[in-house]
């Protein structure tokens, strides 16, 4: 990586342990009232966002169960170099292998279960336990344990194998032991869409780190709405804030701003038909596996990236993309990824939970392989309007989670506008009914 920013709030805590089984019975009942009364349209009440009980179910229910996004292949350019993926208390290596493929291991070690790897990111020769120095190779076969007995089969004891998908150049992990099959199919919705932005040959420009405080699911709330966005100054010199406003609902200051959003989707759709890039919405965020929103925004002034101007932010087209001024492809995944595709550089960023009140929000900067910091783009330029959203994001969801765990907190109604909020919490709703069923 070309540069890692890691800004931590506070120091990170471990996830609740597991409960004993009668708690455990107790708190599945809890949980299955609180779904049970869960009303559409309305904010989740405050022990979703707040009991340790509920955030190990959270884990459980979602994580445990569900394709989740982890990484793009960009961050792992060459043989040898990994990621670490946190969620809860477990951990997942994604290594590449020598023949380019990707393998995605719990980090767990087979001897006595110490951790492996203790960094976010690096390259290894091979994997080495610290404790004893059992030695895996990078698909996690187990290649060397120092004075195992005469009968001991090494073939027995290779790194824990977890399910990965790489989807144009995104890469999926679901921790299942038999994960849900129909995720193939929502990949094959959004592969023809990422496709053009040719992420495989990319290169991470800046990574930054936050860890939030509050639960990951109001990490995920405030990411599908824009009804907060006039906390967003830099954002908004690009962004068309309107998003996902009605015209009957936009406010009188901002209409401005929806009727240009309006011109420029419409010259930005006849655009991608020329070129044959996809635009179309798609809007599914609360069907049955990985819930899916994408589409193709125009941005404002030049129309071409996430800057004062509009103006692009990196000189090399992505692929071999025509033009700069494609707006912002956005994908939306459930349970925790959100994307801007755009013609100069791709953002990905995840949610990675890690206790009932603490999520680490990892966003990254992918721009052309052949791109020079300081030529052809500035990592600075690139990364500031993003960088301060995050960090007002964040802001947003501490000050929530400070409410909805105060006694005095009743959960609000939601607005027409956030009706991808609420396509998120029924997904969860839905996906945590069939858990505990
Ligand atoms: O990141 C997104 O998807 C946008 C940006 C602002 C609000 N949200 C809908
Ligand atoms: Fe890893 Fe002993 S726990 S080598």
């Amino acid at each position: 990586l070309d540069s890692v920013q890691h800004t931590s709030a506070a120091p990170a805590r471990r996830a609740a342990p597991p409960s004993p089984a009668a708690e455990d019975a107790a708190s599945l009942e809890r949980l299955r009232t609180l779904l049970d009364r869960r009303r559409r349209w309305t904010a989740l009440e405050s022990p979703f966002y707040s009991d340790p009980a509920i955030f190990a179910h959270d884990i459980a229910g979602i994580f445990d169960r569900h394709w989740f996004f982890a990484a793009s292949v960009a961050e792992i350019p060459e043989p040898g170099d990994f990621v670490t993926i946190d969620v809860g208390s477990r951990s997942i290596i994604l290594i590449r292998d020598d023949d380019g493929g990707v393998n995605a291991l719990r980090n767990v070690c087979r001897h006595r279960g110490a951790r492996v790897l203790t960094e976010p990111s690096g390259s290894v020769g091979n994997l080495v336990c610290a404790y004893h120095s059992w030695t895996y190779g990078r698909d996690g076969s187990l290649i060397h344990a120092a004075a195992a007995g005469a009968d001991f089969d090494p073939g027995c004891f290779g790194l824990r194998k977890v399910h990965s998908m790489t989807v144009a150049g995104l890469i999926f992990l679901c921790l299942a032991p038999e994960p849900p099959a129909d995720f193939a199919a929502v990949a094959e919705i959004f592969a023809p869409f990422v496709e053009p932005h040719d992420i495989p040959r990319t290169k991470v420009a800046f990574q930054q780190e936050i860890v939030e405080e509050g639960n990951w699911k109001l990490v995920m709330e405030n990411n599908r709405e824009c009804y907060h966005c006039d906390g967003h100054p830099e954002l908004a010199c690009s962004y068309f804030t309107t998003w996902g406003l009605e015209e009957h609902e936009v406010p009188e200051h901002q209409i401005d701003t929806w009727h240009r959003s309006v011109l420029a989707d419409h010259e930005l759709r006849e655009r991608c038909e020329r070129y044959g890039i996809p635009w179309q919405v798609y809007d599914a965020p609360d069907s049955r596996e990985a819930g899916i929103r994408m589409g193709r925004d125009a941005l404002d002034g030049d129309g071409e990236s996430f800057s004062a101007t509009g103006r692009r932010l990196s000189e090399k087209l992505l692929g071999d993309l025509p033009d700069f001024r494609l707006g912002d492809g956005s994908l939306h995944l459930q349970p925790n990824s959100w994307f801007h595709l755009l013609a100069d550089h791709v953002i990905t960023f995840a949610a990675f939970p890690m206790s009932e009140n603490r999520t680490l929000v990892r966003t990254t900067w992918l721009v052309a392989d052949d791109a020079v910091d300081g030529v052809d783009y500035r990592a600075e330029d690139l990364t500031h309007v993003w960088r301060q959203t995050n960090i007002q994001d964040a802001g947003f969801v501490g000050l929530t989670q400070r409410g909805v765990t105060d006694p005095g907190y009743v959960p609000g109604p939601y607005t027409p506008t956030e009706h991808q909020v609420e396509a998120f919490v029924n997904w969860y709703t839905m996906r945590m009914q069939e858990y505990i069923r």
